[in-house]
């Protein structure tokens, strides 16, 4: 639909900018395998995300993946079913078993309070998503995976850039997971990081990217080929440079969404967290029919029809998925259950204009019923 305003849209630099980035491109012929705008780019986000390990990949669906793998684990994951399917199946496609812990009604992280009863002989890690940008409850999962000796890692998908108090997000747990995916707060078009403390990952990320090469003549691991390319890491070099703006600008439009619907009877705004500073990522609100009057599929199907996309994004549950054919039981997440059934994301992007925001919320309180 002409006009239409969609759940996001991708920051891009100008033309100009990408085509002085990307010309030395065509003077070397190096397009791939580690060239040197991806190495460029992989010192740059050191210093940004203020980590000292990072390792570029092709999307963060693999740094998920390649990570669980470079950490040779076996047994039980502990996450949570509220998020993309790239979490779960990251788990899965390890040969590991996701056990899913429900969530906190407030922000929506894993519920820490339920936990440790999920913890058995066979668990080796948590993969916790700091969802929507959202923090997880960091000490509360590092006091628990210390006790039991589990790793942490974290999808940090959403959560580009984040500091909690003062620290950066990637450097909390055993590894991070970014995600600079065109629909990202930072985006290479398709890409992702992982971010890590273990001097010993780093070589084996390194090698599970490139297919388990170790040299020449010698392949140890059965790797993927996950490598960023250089036109990627062009346009992550060029993103970065204006980050700033486009989350000043996300700020904006969030700031008047809240404006508009703070204190509206049922609906819950995106909890704020102390000590977090952050990406603007997301604008997800859930709907209460029961005081709201009308429930959030309704909500959607009146802004589809104004030409406004929105998403339910996170529903269906991971645990729900036809894939797994019914071998997890939601009735385990029912805090899950009941956010996934009445949570939208409305439209956030740094060019939203705020007429728009106005117009979104005014076909929203549209719909309250008095
Ligand atoms: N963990 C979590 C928690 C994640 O949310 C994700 C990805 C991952 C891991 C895995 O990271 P990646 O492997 O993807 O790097 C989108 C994204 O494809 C996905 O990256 C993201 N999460 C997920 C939440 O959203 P879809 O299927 O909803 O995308 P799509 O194509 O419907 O796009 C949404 C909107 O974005 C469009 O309506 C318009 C806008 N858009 C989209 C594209 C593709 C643009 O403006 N430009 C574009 O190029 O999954």
């Amino acid at each position: 639909m002409e006009n239409s305003i969609l759940v996001t849209r991708s920051s891009m630099p100008s033309l100009e900018e990408y085509v002085e980035e990307i010309r030395p491109i065509w003077g070397s012929h190096w397009l791939t395998n580690m060239g040197p705008k991806h190495r460029e780019l992989q010192e740059k986000l050191k210093e940004y995300l203020a980590v000292d390990k990072v390792e570029l990949l092709t999307n963060g669906h693999m740094a998920l993946e390649l990570t669980l793998q470079a950490m040779n684990l076996q047994g039980e994951v502990i996450t949570t079913p509220f998020t993309f399917a790239s979490t779960t199946h990251a788990i899965v496609r390890n040969g590991l078993e996701p056990v899913f812990c429900d969530i906190d009604p407030v922000d929506y992280t894993l519920d820490t309070t339920k936990l440790e009863s999920l913890i058995t002989d066979r668990t080796c890690a948590i993969m916790p998503v700091h969802v929507y940008g959202n923090l997880c409850h960091i000490e509360e999962i590092e006091r628990i995976a210390h006790k039991y000796e589990l790793k942490v890692i974290y999808d940090a998908a959403h959560a580009f850039g984040e500091t909690y108090n003062g620290r950066g997000v990637g450097s909390f747990g055993d590894a991070s997971c970014f995600s600079f995916h065109a629909t990202k707060v930072f985006n290479t078009i398709e890409g992702g990081a992982v971010c890590f403390h273990d001097a010993e990952l780093g070589p084996r990320l390194y090698e599970l990217k490139n297919f388990g090469i170790h040299g020449p003549e010698s392949v140890e691991a059965v790797g993927a080929n996950a490598k960023m390319n250089e036109f990627c890491a062009a346009m992550g070099l060029c993103n970065l440079r204006h980050l700033g703006t486009e989350i000043a600008k996300r700020k904006a439009v969030v700031e008047r969404y809240r404006e508009r619907l703070q204190g509206v009877d049922g609906i819950q705004l995106n909890a704020l967290q102390p000590g977090v500073k952050s990406n603007y990522a997301y604008f997800p609100v859930v709907f209460d029919e029961k005081n709201f009057g009308s429930s959030r599929n309704e909500v959607f199907d009146a802004l589809a029809k104004n030409g406004i996309g929105a998403r339910k994004y996170f529903y269906p549950l991971t645990n729900t998925f036809a894939c797994f054919h019914n071998k997890y039981d939601v009735d385990k997440t029912p805090v899950a259950r009941h956010v996934a059934e009445r949570v939208l994301t409305l439209p956030l992007y740094a060019d939203l204009a705020l007429q728009d925001v106005d117009r979104i919320c005014d076909i929203i309180l549209g719909l309250k019923q008095l």
